[in-house]
C-alpha cells in the first residue's frame, strides 16, 4: 500500500529562542532508513513545549530552527528500509523520546530514559506542530486502529509520565497520594491512573474552577494553593491522621516543590516530575532521615511505561479533558498557560 505524499505541509517553526510563532509552508522532511513518516493529526501541547520555546532550561543542544511537539498522533504513510513491525495505514504516536543509542548500559536494562544520546522531538530534532513528522520506528508508538487520535495525543508525554511516576512511587492500593498541579495537562491525567492503581488522590491546584475539575476527575479532597496556609497539616485533616504515602509533583513551580516534601509520612515517596526552571529544592535532613523519606524524580517513561499507558486509554479507563484548536493558535495556548489558565490539555489540530 502507498499514500500519496504531498511535498509541502504546514508547520509552526521557530527561529531562536522566545522567537515568534510562526505558521508556514515547509517542506516534508525526508525520513532516515530507521524512521517512519507520521502525518500528524493531532498534537498536546504540553508545558515543556513552552519551557523548550523560550529556552527555560537554558538547553545548549537545542535545535534551529525548531519545530515544537511531543505529543503527536498519527498515520503511518511511509517507511525507511529497515524499519520491521510497522505497516503504511498503522496508527502511531510520536513522543518526547525520538530515539536512544539502543548500546549503552541504560538502554540494555530498558531503563533507555536515561541514556545520555538520546534526541528528544521539539527539542534536539524536529517535533510535532507539524503535518509529517519523521521519527525513529522503534520508539515511536504502536497505537491501536479503534484509538481516538484527537484525544490520546496527550497520553504521549503527560499520561506515560504520571503513569511511570505514579509506579515509582510504589504507593499501593488504599494509600493517599497528593497530586499538586492536578488540574494541569499531567495533573488531570494523574488523577485518573492513581485510582486506576486503586490509590486515593488530594489534588492541590488554585481556584475554584480547578477545585471542581479536579473532583470531577476523581480526586476525593481538594487543597486550593492560594489560600492554605498549611498544607501538610491539611493532608493529616483529610486523611485523618493517615498521611500520604506519596506526593507527584507536576507543577512549574518550585515553592510548590518545596512544599511536597513536607506532606508524606515515614516512608513515604515524592516524586518529582515538574521542572522549572533552574530550581532547586532544599530539605531537612533530619527529618528526612528520621522518617526515611524517599525523594525521587521521574522522567518521561520507557517504551513498557508507554504500551501499559496507552493500554489503559484504549480501554477507556483515562479520558483526556482536551480543548482542540488550530496550530494557529499555538501562541494563545503558551499565554494561557504561562497564566495557569488551562484547565487540562490543549490539542492542536493540524489541519488548521
Ligand atoms: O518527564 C517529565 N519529568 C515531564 C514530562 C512532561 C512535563 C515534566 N514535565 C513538566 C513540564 O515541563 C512542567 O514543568 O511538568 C510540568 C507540568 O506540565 P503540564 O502539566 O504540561 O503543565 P500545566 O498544564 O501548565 O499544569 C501545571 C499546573 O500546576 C499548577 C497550575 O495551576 C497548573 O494547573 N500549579 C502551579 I504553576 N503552581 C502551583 C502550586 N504552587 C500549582 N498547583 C499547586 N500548587
Ligand atoms: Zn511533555
Amino acid at each position: 500500500m502507498s499514500v500519496e505524499i504531498p511535498k509541502t505541509q504546514k508547520a509552526i517553526i521557530v527561529d531562536y529562542d522566545n522567537g515568534p510563532l510562526q505558521y508556514k509552508d515547509i517542506a516534508v522532511p525526508p525520513i532516515k532508513p530507521n524512521e517512519i513518516l507520521v502525518n500528524i493529526k493531532y498534537t498536546g501541547v504540553c508545558h515543556s513545549d513552552y519551557h523548550a520555546w523560550r529556552n527555560d532550561w537554558e538547553e545548549t543542544n537545542l535545535k534551529h530552527p525548531l519545530i515544537l511537539g511531543h505529543e503527536g498522533a498519527g498515520i503511518v504513510v511511509s517507511m525507511g528500509e529497515d524499519v520491521q513491525g510497522w505497516e503504511i495505514g498503522d496508527y502511531a504516536g510520536v513522543k518526547l523520546i525520538n530515539s536512544t543509542c539502543l548500546v549503552c548500559d541504560y538502554c540494555q536494562q530498558g531503563r533507555e530514559t536515561a541514556c545520555k544520546l538520546q534526541t528528544l522531538h521539539g527539542v534536539t530534532c524536529d517535533g510535532t506542530f507539524q503535518q509529517y513528522c519523521a521519527t525513529d520506528a522503534i520508539q515511536a508508538a504502536q497505537l491501536p486502529h479503534d484509538i481516538d487520535l484527537k484525544s490520546v495525543g496527550p497520553i504521549l508525554c503527560a499520561g506515560i509520565t504520571v503513569y511511570t511516576g505514579l509506579k515509582a512511587s510504589e504507593a499501593k492500593p488504599g494509600q493517599w497520594v497528593v497530586i499538586s498541579g492536578a488540574a494541569g495537562g499531567l495533573g488531570s491525567l494523574a488523577i485518573q491512573y492513581a485510582n486506576c492503581l486503586g490509590l486515593r488522590v488530594i489534588g492541590i491546584d488554585g481556584g475554584k474552577e480547578k477545585g471542581e475539575f479536579i473532583k470531577q476527575l476523581g480526586a476525593e479532597a481538594f487543597i486550593d494553593f492560594t489560600e492554605a496556609n498549611d498544607i501538610a497539616k491539611l493532608v493529616m485533616e483529610i486523611t485523618k491522621g493517615a498521611g500520604a504515602q506519596a506526593a507527584l509533583n507536576v507543577t512549574s513551580s518550585e515553592a510548590s516543590i518545596q512544599q511536597s516534601v513536607s506532606y508524606v509520612k515515614p516512608y513515604g515517596t515524592v516524586i518529582l516530575i515538574g521542572l522549572p526552571p533552574q530550581a532547586k529544592l532544599s530539605i531537612d535532613v533530619m527529618s528526612t532521615v528520621v522518617d526515611q523519606v524517599t525523594v525521587r524524580g521521574s522522567y518521561v517513561g520507557t517504551k513498557r511505561d508507554t504500551t501499559e499507558a496507552v493500554g489503559f486509554f484504549a480501554r477507556g479507563l483515562i479520558k483526556c479533558p482536551i480543548k482542540v484548536v488550530g496550530m494557529t493558535e499555538v501562541g494563545k495556548v503558551f499565554e494561557e498557560m504561562a497564566e495557569g489558565k488551562i484547565l487540562g490539555r490543549y490539542v492542536l489540530d493540524t489541519s488548521k
